[in-house]
């Protein structure tokens, strides 16, 4: 993940520490090798406007930088703009400890929102089988009733994680679907009760109104927004128009892996105003790592 950009930024700092001169940068020079660095940002899939922005606060950390004597030129740049690159990443960092918080309430409700096809269901079977491994007992509810598929393709994923299963009827009423999953999951004391709702574009009226009344119904203790990495400026869309419409307490960001220059999620994830929780990196079960700044730092920059 993210070789290329550990490339550019690689090569970016060679090229300044070699223009260094007397343990001075001068100011065209870094100008030159940082309009450089921006072009290949964007060819890397790197939103514009995120590509300017971290150019811009690279810039005001080096010019008329002044290397400490005894200092590695090379060390002192990296350095800084790891410290710039980390200043940035810490914004999405999030302070919710799923395992711990569902292990104070019981059951804890997680209602899981995104547009088709970013992986939603899978991203629920990821996070069922994590409770698993720590010991929790999750119940998966699919409250998408539109779709037969939806209902199967999630009942197949309870069936390999052992984990119980409610679904409803198609066209039956989603916010009920999910209500009968709280009060399984009541009756029978589970930790988590995970749900799955309908795909829908953030533009669908009616399917946000639904996707209020489940709120308002099941009263979630955590509202998660998936997206995915490889749709970049859309999803940070996504994520302002959900924010808007129901409330977003944390973002999964799926389909890291699939990224192949690196440069949309990076924009997805210095772009979005909500806080990461975790990061899929693939399609396994284990594929899913919760969103640290220092690991997203440690494949830019080495
Ligand atoms: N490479 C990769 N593929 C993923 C990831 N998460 C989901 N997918 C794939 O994305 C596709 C759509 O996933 P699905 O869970 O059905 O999306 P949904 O429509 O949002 O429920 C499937 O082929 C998944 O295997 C991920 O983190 N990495
Ligand atoms: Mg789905």
């Amino acid at each position: 993940m993210f070789r290329t950009l550990k490339d550019l930024f690689r090569s970016f700092v060679n090229k300044v520490a070699e223009s260094i001169k007397y343990k001075q940068l001068s100011e065209d020079v870094l100008n030159k090798v940082l309009d450089e660095f921006m072009l290949k940002l964007i060819e890397a899939d790197v939103a514009y406007d995120v590509a300017e922005a971290l150019c811009t606060k690279i810039k005001d950390v080096l010019t008329n930088a002044k290397i400490p004597r005894g200092c590695d030129e090379k060390e002192y740049i990296l350095n800084e703009i790891k410290k710039t690159l980390r200043e940035i990443l810490e914004r999405g960092k999030s302070d919710i400890d799923l395992i711990a918080l569902a292990r104070e309430r019981r059951p804890f409700k997680i209602v899981f929102m995104g547009v088709n096809g970013v992986g939603k269901t899978t991203t629920i079977a990821k996070i069922a089988y994590l409770l698993k491994k720590h010991g929790l007992r999750p119940v998966i509810v699919a409250a998408d009733t539109f779709r037969a598929a939806a209902q199967e393709q999630l009942k197949k994923h309870s069936e390999n994680l052992r984990v119980p299963f409610i679904g409803g009827k198609y066209g039956s009423d989603p916010a009920a679907v999910a209500f009968d999953g709280v009060v399984y999951a009541t009756k029978r004391g589970l930790d988590v009760v995970l749900i799955d709702t309908a795909g829908r574009m953030h533009i669908d009226v009616d399917l946000m109104n639904e996707l209020r009344k489940i709120v308002r119904v099941v009263k979630p203790d955590l509202k998660l927004l998936v997206v995915d990495a490889l749709t970049g400026n859309d999803a940070i869309e996504q994520v302002k128009r959900f924010h808007e419409a129901v409330g977003v307490d944390a973002v999964i960001l799926t389909k890291v892996d699939a990224d192949a220059k690196g440069g949309a999620a990076l924009s997805v994830i210095m772009g979005i105003e909500r806080p990461i929780l975790f990061l899929g990196t693939g399609q396994r079960y284990e594929d899913l790592v919760p969103y640290d700044p220092d690991t997203i730092l440690n494949l830019l920059l080495r």
